[in-house]
């Protein structure tokens, strides 16, 4: 039997979601995008208008068909979102011509916008699976099979994360594929995974990355599809990365050799140590390989971990971002909720909501977890802005990177089961996290975040060194106002998010697919040419969420994996036959 046909995919229909009337933008807003929108009108018409007046029409209705939430069933009918004649000349036009294509959508967008400003959010909701499109598309079109896309030089690119694993892109964008109901799209990558995923091949991998975006994305595809070949794979794959496990204290490596099975750890980690981020994210994905597989093994390595960490004293009650696999000690005193940190607290509660709560030591690890990083992390700037500081042996570094915007929507998640009637709290720490996050965007010119932002020097919420200013399509400010519009329906949710939605659009979108940004602060964009599988998995699926009814993939039944993986809860009912031992 389809799994898919066991696990609500969503929840029970006579819910209500937040209704689109709910969602009333002020008059400012409305006002500020239809004059963009008149501003784009007279800019385009200037520069563009002698050109072609077809070429306009062309881009417009071949880049956001109207209504088309659902794509047609038949074969090779996904033509129709291929880019049109008219724009693939504009992408020989030169500089100039990009501009138009951008300009335009852009147009298309405000003029759209106002079109359907009744229905506002169903408005935003479609458009979502229109840049997913975008983003397939132009991958299928020019980088088919590779790890990701190259936007700007229109080609493959793989980074070093995946050894010689092909296919990132398509695996980390599965489940987004069938949630937006792309069916054809989900059966072209099925095809591919069933004829060219490999696995057996020489090259050194990071397990966490793979971790989180293929084994994470082959298990919430077939938790989907019920499609076999998903299972499979995702169970031949964890099996490879058992062998990272071999060390002295059975913490894993960062990096493997899926050939040889040999590992070790990133040469700049100090003292040769493993990373928590890496090391703490692979509990969600092995819980569910054991349940699939009917071997324990991969739950016994997770909790291991955990007994290797409770052995260990905690300074001031933190953990250290480094740890020796070889000693079992602590490396440097460094620890951060973003990079080298982040998803190691966000597994320790996800680890109990996704044990249908029975987990009561990831429960316990979680909630004494976020009291130290409220005590020692958590600082308020003189202009009242919330944010997550980093600690250096004792010393704050203010510095929040883009990365540790998940934390709003992990705090809000959390806040339900909170002890000692915390859940205020931690809701009001959720929501100053976000408005923090929104600012870091609302403070740089192209109105998208940097890497990290600081508050010290007289700036707040603003990069100040060159090499934090970029922005390459990251997801986790998207994913805390996802969290914060489920459990809040505060419309300013909505409304950041559709503000993201803009800059992604006119700084971002190319033609030849979505590229980060070298700088957010400058006048005008100069793209970094990659175009990041987590773009797909993360960023478009938790916009597509903020924007969609609660009972789609509700939090009753599913945990989002660091990826924004949909895995099921994992239900304590006995007489589910379909549960192996662990
Ligand atoms: C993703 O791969 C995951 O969210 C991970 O936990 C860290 N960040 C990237 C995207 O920014």
């Amino acid at each position: 039997m389809p799994v898919a046909t066991l696990l609500p995919f969503t929840a029970t229909p006579s819910r209500k979601s937040a209704s689109p009337t709910s969602f009333r933008l002020t008059e400012k807003f409305i006002l500020l995008l239809v004059f963009s929108g008149f501003i784009t009108l007279c800019f385009g018409a200037i520069f563009f208008l002698p050109d072609s007046s077809k070429l306009l029409s062309g881009v417009r209705m071949a880049t956001w068909p109207q209504k088309s939430a659902k794509p047609p069933c038949t074969p090779g009918a996904s033509s129709q979102f291929e880019m049109p004649r008219a724009s693939r000349s504009v992408s020989r036009r030169g500089r100039h011509l990009a501009t138009f294509s951008r300009i335009n959508v852009l147009l298309h967008l405000v003029l759209s916008f106002t079109e359907n400003m009744g229905t506002h959010s169903n408005f935003v909701l479609s458009s979502t699976p229109q840049m997913m499109k975008f983003a397939w598309e132009s991958y299928k079109r020019y980088a088919w099979g590779s790890n990701e896309l190259r936007p700007v030089s229109k080609q493959g690119h793989s980074s070093n994360l995946f050894g010689n694993i092909q296919g990132a892109s398509i695996v980390d964008a599965l489940d987004t594929l069938y949630m937006m109901e792309m069916y054809n799209e989900f059966e072209d990558a099925t095809e591919w995974v069933e004829k060219n995923l490999d696995f057996n091949v020489n090259g050194e991998v990071s397990v966490f990355e793979v971790n989180i975006r293929f084994v994470g994305g082959l298990l919430s595809a077939y938790y989907l599809s019920g499609k076999e070949v998903y299972r499979r794979k995702a169970v031949e794959l964890g099996e490879k990365l058992l062998s990272a496990f071999k060390t002295p204290t059975g913490i894993p490596w960062a990096l493997l050799n899926l050939k040889s099975g040999v590992g070790r750890n990133w040469p700049w980690a100090s003292g040769g140590s493993s990373i928590l981020a890496e090391y703490g994210t692979l509990h969600l994905e092995f819980m569910h390989l054991s349940k699939l597989s009917g071997k324990p093994v991969f739950a016994e390595k997770v909790m291991n971990i955990r007994k290797v960490l409770n052995r260990l004293d905690k300074p001031q009650g933190l953990y250290p971002n480094y740890l020796n696999p070889n000693s079992g000690q602590w490396g440097q005193h460094h620890v951060s909720v973003g990079g080298l940190g982040d998803s190691f607290y966000e597994y320790l509660l996800k680890a109990w909501l996704m044990s249908d709560k029975t987990d009561e030591e990831g429960k316990k690890l979680y909630y004494e977890a976020l009291q130290a990083i409220e005590t020692n992390l958590i600082r308020k700037s003189s202009g009242g802005l919330t944010y997550i500081a980093e600690w250096k042996g004792g010393l704050l570094e203010h510095k929040m990177g883009h990365l540790t915007c998940f934390a709003g929507g992990m705090f809000a998640l959390g806040a339900d089961g909170a002890p000692g009637d915390k859940t205020g709290h931690q809701m009001e720490l959720a929501a100053e996290i976000a408005r923090t996050c929104h600012e870091s965007y609302a403070r740089t010119n192209l109105k998208l975040g940097p890497e990290a932002f600081r508050f010290d020097g007289g700036v707040e919420a603003i990069a100040t060194r060159q090499n934090e200013k970029y922005f390459i399509l990251r997801p986790e400010v998207i994913e805390t106002y996802m969290y914060m519009w489920r459990f809040t329906h505060d419309p300013k949710y909505r409304q950041w998010g559709w503000e993201a939605v803009q800059a992604l659009e006119q700084h971002c979108r190319l033609d030849g697919g979505y590229s980060g940004v070298r700088d957010v602060y400058a006048g005008r964009p100069s793209h970094d040419d990659v175009q990041q599988s987590f773009f797909l998995a993360e960023t478009l699926k938790y916009l597509y969420l903020l924007f969609s009814d609660d009972n789609h993939l509700p939090f009753e039944h599913w945990v989002f994996n660091t990826e924004a993986h949909p895995l099921p809860i994992i239900r304590k009912d006995k007489t589910d036959k379909s549960q192996p031992p662990l």
